[in-house]
């Protein structure tokens, strides 16, 4: 089985943005501008236009209260403040480990939010924002599926990275395209034509000093990233973006439930989401056995949790679920092997993996999942790991996405 996904991803801006100034990405055989948006195979897939950053409308309102990003970056120096130049080698965040070896994620720095009740200055609308992603991102991965559920590949752009993530962090391919981007996804940066995802952060804070993360929700109209954290990304997305989704009724995080689904979440996001990456960046026996321990005793609570409901929520599909699966993709493809997260793979695990497939096989879902790219960016972007970048040819992941799944009947 093929475990790549070549159609209908990437890059829709919208009809009803035709309004606005547009560039056309670059043309090349690859991507060949086009009027309407089309979709195709990887070698002829076709871009549709993305609206170009317009002067910013002085009447829109400010937030009333400022915004997180400019506190997050008060934050004291780090090595990264040197390196502001295009193409300066920028570290990236397996270099954030405490003295006892543990690695410890920083805060996302953009923190604005795009309302639909004009409360901010980023309204939502067709065509004036663009996320840039990553398809090996689990982060990353979880703004595309609430898109994709929400139906607002139209409505909102992406733009995806290569997926080696070298000395300069996570780059943009050039016209001619790049060698390892199997799938044909990525794109070159289509509004300043950028060689890295540094430089777009540097066009919205030229002393930007923290971490150039993906995902990235990127505003034409005002010229700057408007958040950079994809929990908050997918919140917008699942609630702000109505009037534009082909699928406005799909509701993730119902209003009455919450605080409790986004607890749920919170609830597995150190041992879990973040649990193998404090696996995989530990640089002491100690630090690894911990997350290692936590891992997995957290694993087996979520099987049992999902052994009598269906999504983490219950019967249906919430934003929890959507922060829990890019996490569980990835794990027996990479975090197995890569991160050391050997106790157990998630095939072992009835549950959790019926809720793999769940989940892949809700419509649109399984198009992000990017094996390909998955595998490429953890085994070749983390030398200190895998000194020569080898990928390993296994696992064998045939008919581990698609086989058949029978949780509907499971109604706690
Ligand atoms: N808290 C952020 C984390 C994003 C993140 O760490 N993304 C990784 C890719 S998986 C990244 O871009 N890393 C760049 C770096 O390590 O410097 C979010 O949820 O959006």
């Amino acid at each position: 089985m093929n475990l790549t996904f070549a159609p209908p991803f990437a890059l829709a801006a919208a009809a009803a943005a035709a309004a606005a100034p547009r560039v056309l990405v670059r043309a090349s055989p690859r991507f060949l501008p086009l009027r309407s948006v089309a979709w195709g195979t990887a070698p002829t897939r076709r871009r549709a236009a993305i609206a170009a950053p317009a002067v910013a409308t002085p009447s829109i309102t400010r937030p009333p209260s400022p915004s997180l990003a400019a506190a997050a970056c008060r934050g004291p120096p780090t090595m990264l403040s040197a390196a502001a130049g295009a193409g300066a080698k920028v570290g990236n965040s397996m270099m954030d480990v405490s003295k006892k070896g543990e690695f410890v994620r920083k805060a996302s720095s953009f923190r604005d939010w795009v309302r639909a009740d004009g409360s901010t200055r980023f309204a939502p609308a067709a065509g004036r924002y663009i996320l840039y992603v990553s398809m090996a991102c689990p982060w990353a991965h979880r703004t595309l599926i609430t898109r994709a559920l929400k139906g607002l590949e139209s409505a909102i752009a992406t733009v995806v990275v290569h997926p080696h993530m070298g000395e300069d962090g996570w780059h943009f391919v050039d016209a001619k395209g790049e060698a390892g981007d199997d799938s044909g996804r990525c794109e070159p940066e289509p509004l300043f034509g950028l060689k890295n995802v540094s430089q777009l952060y540097r066009k919205a804070k030229p002393d930007y000093d923290g971490r150039f993360t993906v995902p990235v929700l990127w505003c034409t109209q005002e010229s700057t990233i408007v958040n950079n954290e994809s929990s908050e990304i997918i919140q917008m997305l699942n609630s702000e973006f109505n009037e534009v989704a082909a699928k406005p009724n799909v509701e993730l995080l119902p209003k009455d439930r919450a605080d409790s689904i986004l607890e749920l979440a919170q609830s597995f996001y150190n041992n879990v989401n973040n649990g193998v990456y404090r696996c995989g960046f530990a640089t002491t026996q100690e630090a690894y056995d911990k997350a290692f321990g936590e891992l997995f005793g957290e694993l087996d609570r979520l099987n049992e949790h999902l052994s009598t409901r269906r999504f983490m929520a219950g019967r249906e599909l919430s934003l929890a679920d959507v922060r829990l699966f890019p996490t569980l993709a990835r794990f027996d493809a990479v975090y197995v092997q890569h991160f050391k997260c050997n106790k157990k793979q998630i095939k072992e695990y009835e549950h959790l993996h019926g809720f793999v497939r769940d989940m892949y096989q809700q419509s649109g879902v399984g198009e992000t999942v990017d094996i390909g790219h998955i595998k490429r960016h953890y085994c070749t972007s983390h030398p200190t790991i895998n000194k020569y970048g080898i990928i390993p040819n296994g696992p064998d992941l045939t008919d581990y996405f698609t086989a058949a799944v029978h949780r509907t009947g499971l109604t706690g």
